[in-house]
């Protein structure tokens, strides 16, 4: 076989081509390879005794409220009553620790970085503990499936997207039996600490499981992932790692399609972006991209703008953009809108209520007698709204909710929904222009002769399971550091955060038991960890306001390109966490 030089690193190599393409099976493609060899830095608080060591945590001097002390009093009295709202700052380097047993497990929808949270965990718990990994999230800590985490195995996965080392499920663990399964798992395992990476849902079971274990000398920590970017506490909580990679991969594709319209110069692109709720993930795009039209769902709360309003001004966005020779464009719908729109929202609540309470009933029936059931339960303006719906959506309202009570909205077509009732609209819209506009004789003609051509798209699993941004890589390591840490001191019911994210980043530690609120879950208020919606006042949205009718009125966009893992353009912040904390660059800093 004669020597050869690979194509991709320059090395020699002797393997046939086809056999170097067999060894990229299994996660090692030349990408995969080079990725795992990228440093991660770590927090200059770990390394205060000149190799990287645990930490003890201290209070900070500052606090955070619930939003109803009395009930989490009553919920979580002996966390509400240890906590006491204090925020914890990374302290001292801790002497050895030896014989701790600790497992992590990860809950809810995969965000990139969850490997390198194992990563820093097994790190900071060194070769004299150990780690389990919990497979399938909370369903599998119910079952007892824990294996012990070596670190040859999480080298294959480090700086790697995806969470399929453990696999993750949506089990809100919730009954008394649930409960004593946990506590049996703990005894069998002999476990001092858990450490759960999930949203605000799997953060609310890791409080309740806090409260839980203290009983059985067994600590729990969260750590906040979630690519909807809605696990947010202000400076102490900028962000949950997933949100940077998600939104840069979804700017790298609406970015291309972008690039596409005024190429073909025939299609609406209509692009509903993941993001269970808030509509961070539609603003970070649109503030990478620039697109014609962007939905944010919190103002057409705050607007309390109805499905037909919503219609019109995008009709009306379509029309004005064909009077100047525009016959394309994107808009960007998060996922979430249909739960914000007021009409709607009144209806899917009624719907979660007959839901939750018909649940047996509703079991046994096929869809249409499904329907026919709840419409007999609905009044008269709740029952035509729902049968105006186009069939799929109509089907989707009725189908069961997760085991936290939610509408599955990433199931919804709403990018459908919008597409059939505005190519409806624009034809009414068309045949009374002169109403609604001044055009010159050249421009109504256009608005005459054009031609609605859509495409839908729905970018969410495509964003979740990438590799890693630096930015994400980093910030999952460091957490794991945290809660690693967190977990050999005793601490428990904490969530490991990161703060000062431009520069100097530290660690710390915030009370679970201060980000709650209550919401209504199944038709009863709950207990849960309160969501961030996108604020309307804040920096970053205000900066998108006063940008989108230059987007919308002319092709201002452009197009990030593709994650950068090397070089100056790869140390960068979403946008709006740079614009919402007032940062000079987008930059990020470590030390
Ligand atoms: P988490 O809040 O659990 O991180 O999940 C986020 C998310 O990606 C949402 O954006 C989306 O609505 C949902 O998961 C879809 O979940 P599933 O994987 O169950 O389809």
């Amino acid at each position: 076989m004669p020597m050869t030089k690979d194509p991709l690193t320059s090395r020699i190599n002797t393997l046939s081509l086809a056999d170097q393409l067999t060894q990229m099976e299994n996660k090692s493609s030349a990408f995969e390879s080079e990725v795992r060899t990228l440093p991660l830095p770590t927090i200059a608080a770990f390394t205060q005794t000149g190799t990287l060591a645990p930490v003890s945590f201290s209070p900070n001097s500052h606090t955070l409220t619930p939003d109803q002390p009395d009930i989490v009093t009553q919920k979580l009295p002996h966390l509400f009553a240890t906590h006491q709202g204090q925020i914890l700052k990374a302290d001292t380097p801790l002497p050895t620790l030896t014989g701790k047993r600790i497992a992590v497990l990860f809950s809810g929808g995969p965000a990139a970085g969850g490997h390198n949270v194992i990563a820093g965990i097994k790190a900071i718990l060194g070769p004299n503990n150990t780690l389990f990994g919990v497979k399938s999230g909370p369903k599998g800590l119910l079952a007892g499936e824990l294996f012990e985490i070596t670190n040859d195995a999480l080298n294959k996965v480090k700086n790697l997207g995806g969470f399929d080392f453990l696999g993750s499920d949506r089990t809100k663990i919730k009954t008394r039996e649930q409960y004593e399964q946990v506590k049996l798992v703990v005894k069998k395992f002999a476990l001092n600490g858990l450490i759960i990476v999930g949203g605000d849902d799997s953060n609310t079971n890791a409080a309740f499981l806090a409260e839980l274990l203290q009983s059985e000398g067994c600590t729990v920590i969260g750590v906040p992932k979630t690519i909807d970017g809605d696990l947010q506490a202000g400076a102490w909580l900028p962000i949950s790692f997933g949100f940077d990679t998600a939104t840069k991969i979804y700017a790298e594709m609406v970015g291309n399609i972008l690039q596409d319209t005024p190429s073909s110069r025939k299609y609406w692109h209509f692009v509903k972006l993941m993001g269970r709720s808030a509509s961070h993930v539609a603003l970070e795009v649109a503030l990478q991209t620039k697109p014609s039209f962007t939905l944010i769902s919190e103002e057409v709360a705050a607007k309390q703008s109805t499905l037909g309003e919503i219609v019109t001004q995008l009709g009306k966005t379509i029309l004005s953009r064909a009077a100047k020779g525009l016959n394309y464009g994107v808009v960007l719908i998060p996922e979430g809108v249909i739960e914000f729109i007021p009409e709607l929202k009144t209806l899917i609540q009624t719907l979660n209520g007959l839901i939750a309470s018909h649940e047996t009933d509703l079991q046994i029936l096929i869809l249409t007698e499904k329907l026919t059931f709840i419409q007999s339960q609905l009044n008269a303006e709740q029952k035509a709204l729902l049968m105006s719906l186009p069939e799929a959506i109509k089907q989707q309202l009725l189908l069961e909710r997760d085991s936290h009570g939610n509408l599955q909205v990433s199931q919804i077509p709403t990018e459908q929904l919008l597409i059939e009732m505005v190519k409806i609209k624009l034809k009414e819209l068309k045949s009374k222009a002169e109403t609604w506009g001044e055009w010159s004789a050249k421009e109504l003609d256009r608005i005459m002769q054009f031609k609605f051509a859509s495409n839908s798209h729905f970018f969410g699993y495509e964003g979740r399971c990438g590799a890693p941004t630096r930015f994400d890589a980093a910030y999952t390591y460091n957490l794991g550091l945290i809660a690693g840490s967190l977990t050999l001191t005793q601490q428990t019911g904490y969530m490991a955060a990161i703060t000062q994210l431009d520069h100097d980043w530290q660690a710390i530690a915030l009370p679970l038991t201060g980000l709650m609120g209550v919401e209504t879950r199944e038709g009863e208020s709950t207990l849960v960890i309160r969501k961030a919606l996108v604020d309307i006042q804040s920096p970053a949205f205000s900066y998108f306001v006063s940008r989108r009718s230059q987007w919308a009125t002319q092709d201002a966009f452009c197009n990030p390109g593709p994650i950068q893992l090397w070089g100056p353009t790869s140390e960068s912040l979403p946008f709006t966490i740079a614009l919402n904390h007032g940062l000079s660059s987008l930059k990020f800093r470590i030390k």
